[in-house]
């Protein structure tokens, strides 16, 4: 017993001899090497010097080993993968010896076995979009403002300082197998494609460029009047067409691994083909056409709704499907996972899985801008994993939303995924320590989409906390302990993160109940007169004195026939629909008899009421990881959770206190009352508490 009290002290005092302050800004890239390494590499090139040094910079395997790098065609691995083994790595490309690099040096420091196996990505095109502005501000962004625009007269100067970011971004996104930056915000302005502009791309390009990161940018749609000083942007017109074959030409001279295009075309305002008449695929052809010889791809957005139809989550497979079979082979449609926006859970979109002839890829959204932005801890892996391993049906059973996107269950030309990033300015990057790990989750998930949540949260815990000790692996130190009272905690934390997330905010299938605007607090009463109506809470939870929900089934706007037999029918019949999904789906009476034997009313009370409990003990799960953490993320993530706390109470209160003016019903009594006046909260929710 003595023995174990003093080993424990020991370690303690070892640990806190090593928790020097940590900014965050390393990331999960913090850990550096205890032991020297023989690299051997018979070619070279600016991606293999990287490699190398990497190799050099991060080992924490034996002392003195060799380890060889060889890039040799082998039909076995596709596209930038690798072969693993611990003599080495072996790949088809120079990329493919840099991922495998990253990949080596991560199971050093996760302490996972390093056996021969061969690793292939899921998706071709793994894609980061920034909606960055070029002003530098951030549409949805919550880490400060952009890495890669500035206002001011210094705005389009190159400095060093901006390679040095650019390059340290450009190796965080490789080291998870990220190779695809989309510079600029989808609501895109036309100046993007300027000259002085595309010298800022070029100049980004070369930086990311050896890291296997090709740069893309949101083009507007009339670019052609607005910049090119045309009379018409329509995609049939000759000198439309002439102008974007131009600029194609103009920005492959500059940028000759230009990646292309990504379109928000006729969506939310934007201008787009059917302005002039014209569908989507005349628009998205126009543009593959231009982009085809330099072999550019087109990523065009099928987030697309307009004011009249009278559901919002039907519309984009209406205007879709019809064109299935009319694309370009180098376009692909960019399908957010819900059919509606990113909220905390949505079913997936029903385009997944539909389309038999064109190539989808998924949209994620990273920055939180639904999922209380950069103040809430909250895990994302486990949204996706959900999303990813649903099953659509498209060709029977195991034809997941994973499958059906990269390209197992129907072929396609291309495969890609994208996520909105949620990095800035911030020393951390990301606002949150913990928004690190959604951006390192998607990385991991683009690469490998049936990784599992669990998985994906060990490593980043293990990475971004374990403690240093120069010259020590990494993996030495994951003692009986440190798993126990860190490790373990912090990742059931994670794990639970997003559930309560969903609990707190919009549970069993409520959805967009967000204030206007910002998004981050409740305002199911949010409805100004002369507001589009698909921009206002009520069109979503249709709450009145009888029930709340949307009707989607084949009684209502029968959403539920987009998808496949017998998903359609477990959606439609009440017996059948997950919980999760049931107000999704359903408009239902309050006092309607739940799975669980409670009323709809109290069950959703019951819902809040977990969500709040969940942070609260999320709180105490942390305040007790004190001693592993350094003082400066320790501090920092106590403090976000308080505010996390307090926004989670704001929205039971906001919640429970609207909808039961229409239930008229009592919130059950073990629930704890609502600290905050429905009027104190309606009055203040354009605020962002
Ligand atoms: O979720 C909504 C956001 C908009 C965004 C839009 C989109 C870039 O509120 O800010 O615009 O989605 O995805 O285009």
């Amino acid at each position: 017993m003595i023995m174990k009290v003093s080993v424990y002290v020991f370690l303690l005092f070892l640990f806190s001899l090593n928790l020097r302050a940590e900014n965050g800004h390393d990331l999960w890239l913090r850990n550096k090497s205890t032991s020297h390494v023989n690299v051997v590499c018979s070619k070279s090139s600016p991606t293999l010097s990287i490699a190398v040094q990497e190799l050099q910079q991060g080992w924490q395997g034996k002392d003195g080993v060799k380890v060889i790098l060889t890039v040799k065609n082998d039909k076995a691995i596709r596209n930038n993968g690798f072969r693993l083994s611990p003599a080495g790595i072996q790949a088809n490309t120079d990329l493919g010896i840099l991922y495998g690099v990253y990949e080596l040096l991560r199971r050093q420091q996760t302490g996972e076995i390093i056996e021969e196996n061969v690793c292939n990505p899921s998706y071709e095109f793994r894609i980061l979009d920034h909606w960055d502005n070029p002003n530098g501000t951030i549409e949805r962004g919550y880490a400060g403002q952009s890495i890669f625009w500035r206002s001011g007269d210094t705005a389009l100067s190159v400095t060093q300082n901006d390679r040095t970011l650019w390059k340290e971004y450009a190796r965080a996104d490789a080291s998870i197998g990220i190779n695809g930056a989309v510079l600029n915000n989808v609501n895109a302005s036309p100046m993007m494609l300027s000259k002085k502009y595309l010298q800022r791309v070029k100049a980004i390009a070369e930086v990311l460029g050896p890291y296997g990161i090709r740069t893309y940018l949101s083009i507007n749609f009339s670019s052609p009047a607005v910049i090119g000083g045309l009379k018409t942007s329509d995609p049939l017109d000759p000198e439309v067409i002439k102008w974007w074959k131009g600029k194609a030409r103009e920005i492959y001279s500059l940028i000759p691994d230009f990646g292309g295009f990504l379109v928000k075309a006729s969506s939310e305002g934007q201008p787009g083909p059917q302005d002039f008449g014209r569908t989507h695929a005349d628009g998205a052809n126009m543009l593959a056409d231009a982009l085809n010889p330099f072999g550019g791809i087109v990523m065009w957005r099928a987030f697309v709704y307009s004011p009249t139809d009278l559901d919002r989550a039907k519309q984009a497979y209406n205007e879709f499907m019809p064109l299935d079979g009319q694309f370009r082979d180098n376009v692909i449609i960019q399908v957010k996972n819900g059919p509606v926006d990113f909220q905390p859970r949505e079913p997936f979109s029903p385009l997944f899985g539909a389309m038999k002839k064109t190539s989808v890829m998924p949209e994620f959204q990273v920055t939180q801008e639904y999922l209380g932005q950069a103040i809430h801890l909250v895990f994302l892996a486990t949204m996706w994993e959900e999303c990813l391993q649903s099953e659509t049906y498209q060709k029977g059973a195991g034809s997941t939303v994973a499958r059906c996107t990269d390209g197992s269950v129907y072929p396609q030309k291309h495969t890609a995924i994208a996520g909105v990033s949620n990095i800035g300015l911030d020393t951390n990057w990301c606002g949150h320590p913990f928004a690190q790990a959604n951006w390192y989750a998607f990385g991991r998930l683009a690469w490998n989409n049936s990784l599992t949540s669990e998985k994906i949260a060990d490593e980043w815990i293990k990475l971004t906390f374990a403690p240093v000790v120069p010259g020590q692996a990494t993996s030495t130190l994951f003692s009986t302990e440190w798993t126990e009272h860190f490790l373990i905690p912090v990742r059931r934390m994670m794990l639970q993160s997003r559930e309560a997330a969903v609990n707190y905010m919009m549970p069993l299938g409520i959805h967009h109940i967000f204030a206007g605007n910002h998004h981050y607090g409740p305002g199911p009463w949010y409805a100004p007169r002369g507001l589009r109506p698909d921009w206002t809470p009520p069109y979503y939870h249709k709450a009145d004195t009888l029930g709340m929900g949307f009707e989607r089934t084949r009684a209502g706007s029968d959403a539920v026939s987009q998808y496949h037999e017998p998903l359609g029918s477990q959606f439609n019949d009440l017996n059948t629909c997950p919980d999760k999904y049931l107000l999704w789906f359903h408009h239902l009476p309050w006092d309607y008899k739940m799975k669980s034997g409670r009323k709809l009313w109290d069950e959703i009370c019951y819902h809040y009421e977990t969500g709040l409990q969940q942070v609260r003990e999320f709180q105490k799960i942390w305040d007790k990881v004190e001693s592993y953490v350094d003082t400066d993320r320790f501090i920092l993530i106590q403090s976000k959770l308080r505010s996390q706390c307090a926004n989670a109470q704001v929205w039971k209160d906001a919640c429970l206190l609207y909808f039961q003016q229409f239930s008229r019903m009592p919130i059950p009594y073990d629930i704890e009352r609502p600290v905050n006046n429905l009027e104190d909260l309606i009055r203040n929710d354009t605020r962002r508490r």
